[in-house]
């Protein structure tokens, strides 16, 4: 172990910010990515990846990255394999297909990997045990990717199923969703909570209930939808304490007398917040220090009023999960260490030309109740940033009534033409109700750049490398 006790107060100050374990030259930082399904993650870490192991060969693709710009990375390298739990997050299987060049495969449930990075300590106090040890100082980031459909239980905590039942009946009620979920509530209007219990009924309501929240994300763009693991159930596959679903609960009843229908889905309520809500948060959420959440805003955005609406409250939900101060649903749930930085992340801004991007963070921004989070200091600190992990389109002007305008170029996949997609102004605000067009769900798929598989040249992006300096940046020096 060595002394540091004589080192001038600057120094003794470096120190503290730096684990001696990454001075001399072992250490980790676990950096969680999150987001609805489709977000994005999977081609962020895929692209992140990638540049970190090209950085070696080709600085120049992430120089904002300081331990990059500042020329002090030595080499990036894939981590052995380790005894986690998780399957390994599928980089080389995801490089190879961009390399065709296509989109990596969908994925459901939870992945890992991690990186491990050596460079030159940019402080006094790290140089010098580096040169003492022999050794460059070395990082391991563990990167998970899980999907953000699991944050949005964490309110579910707080609830009993009763109350919970009333809520998501209410806003079943309104707006489109009334629509989408006409099926489950005609079901819904068949049964009391007080009838017998019955498992074909149960798992009836469940499935009727599943199909709504289908349709509602793939057909209409909505995002707050609970519970999460009924869209993406990872590994727990479809055990019988899943099978529940909201029912029409008059106010005031609760808890359901015993034997009852109410009873029974109250209990799998329960089970569920148990086994998958709390335990999620208990065995993995509880291990990050750094997290990116992405957001397609655009797509939001111009799915219309309602989805937009909708990717508020589950932003809102979401957020949630980093608030760590008294009173806080987490605090009661989780003790210890917490995520210490957050970045929200507008993904895909190559869908937008370059001066419509801060716009795009803008309105990410607005969209949720962030301000409030940050003054609290308990809390995690956070960012809000725009991003691109594969740029895919090319920029152009073009004349459209008599205007100039800047619009994105690229080949939709499955064409063999260029297309170019015009969004107008991205506004920096939540539009008005009144502002709003109709809703416009097929935001093209632009076939992604041919890339070298190898880790040589890296990918181009937008942003990737600021959004991990603000998140890996303190770790890195
Ligand atoms: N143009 C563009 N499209 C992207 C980008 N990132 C993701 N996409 C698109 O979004 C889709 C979903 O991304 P994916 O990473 O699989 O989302 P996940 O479900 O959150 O893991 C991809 O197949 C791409 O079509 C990007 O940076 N630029
Ligand atoms: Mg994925």
């Amino acid at each position: 172990m060595l002394n540091l006790s004589w080192l001038s107060p600057i120094f003794a100050q470096a120190s503290e910010r730096l684990s001696l374990g990454e001075l001399a030259g072992s250490a980790t930082v676990s950096l969680a990515v999150t987001g609805l399904s489709r977000s994005g993650k999977t081609v962020l870490v895929t692209s992140l990846i990638h540049n970190l192991l090209s950085c070696a060969h080709n600085p120049n693709r992430m120089p904002l990255l300081g331990v990059v710009g500042e020329r002090r990375l030595i080499a990036a390298t894939i981590a052995g394999a380790s005894a986690n739990r998780l399957p390994s997050f599928p980089y080389r299987d995801n490089i190879e297909k961009m390399a065709v060049p296509d989109w990596p495969a969908p994925t459901e449930g939870m992945s890992e990997v991690g990186i491990e990075v050596r460079f030159a300590p940019a402080s006094a106090l790290g140089r010098f045990v580096s040169a003492i040890s022999g050794n460059p100082a070395s990082l391991t980031i563990r990167i998970v990717d899980y999907p953000g459909e699991w944050l949005l239980d964490l309110p579910l905590m707080a609830v009993s199923y009763a109350e919970w039942s009333r809520a998501t009946v209410r806003l079943l009620r309104k707006g489109v969703r009334a629509e989408i979920a006409r099926d489950f509530l005609a079901l819904l209007a068949q049964h009391r909570p007080e009838e017998n219990a019955r498992e074909e009924v149960a798992k009836e309501l469940h499935d009727r209930y599943c199909g709504y929240l289908i349709a509602a994300r793939d057909r209409h763009g909505l995002s707050f939808l609970q519970p999460g693991r009924f869209l993406c159930r990872g590994t727990l596959g479809d055990v019988p304490y899943l099978w529940f679903a909201p029912l029409d609960v008059a106010d005031g009843v609760d808890p359901f007398a015993p034997g009852t229908l109410g009873a029974l889905l109250a209990e799998r309520f329960d089970v569920y917040k148990r086994e998958v809500v709390a335990r999620f948060y208990e065995d993995h959420f509880r291990h990050y220090t750094r997290q990116i959440v992405l957001v397609d805003v655009l797509r939001a955005l111009l799915a219309g009023r309602d989805a937009f609406e909708d990717t508020r409250l589950a932003l809102d939900a979401i957020l949630e999960s980093f608030r760590y101060g008294p009173g806080g649903i987490l605090s009661r749930l989780l003790l210890g260490p917490r995520i210490d930085k957050v970045l929200f992340a507008a993904t895909k801004a190559d869908h937008v030309p370059d001066i419509q991007r801060d716009h795009l963070a803008a309105l990410l921004r607005n969209m949720a109740a962030f301000p409030a989070l940050e003054v609290r200091s308990s809390n995690a600190q956070l960012d809000v940033t725009a991003l691109a992990s594969v740029i895919s389109t090319a920029e152009e002007s073009q004349e459209i009534e008599g205007q100039r305008v800047q619009v994105v170029v690229g080949r939709p996949v499955g064409s063999n033409k260029q297309s170019k997609f015009f969004v107008g102004n991205v506004p920096i605000r939540p539009p008005r109700a009144d502002a709003w067009g109709s809703p416009f769900l097929n935001v093209p798929v632009f076939e992604p750049p041919a890339i070298d598989a190898s880790p040589v040249d890296g990918i181009a992006h937008i942003n990737l490398d600021l959004a991990l300096e603000f998140l890996l940046g303190d770790r890195l020096r």
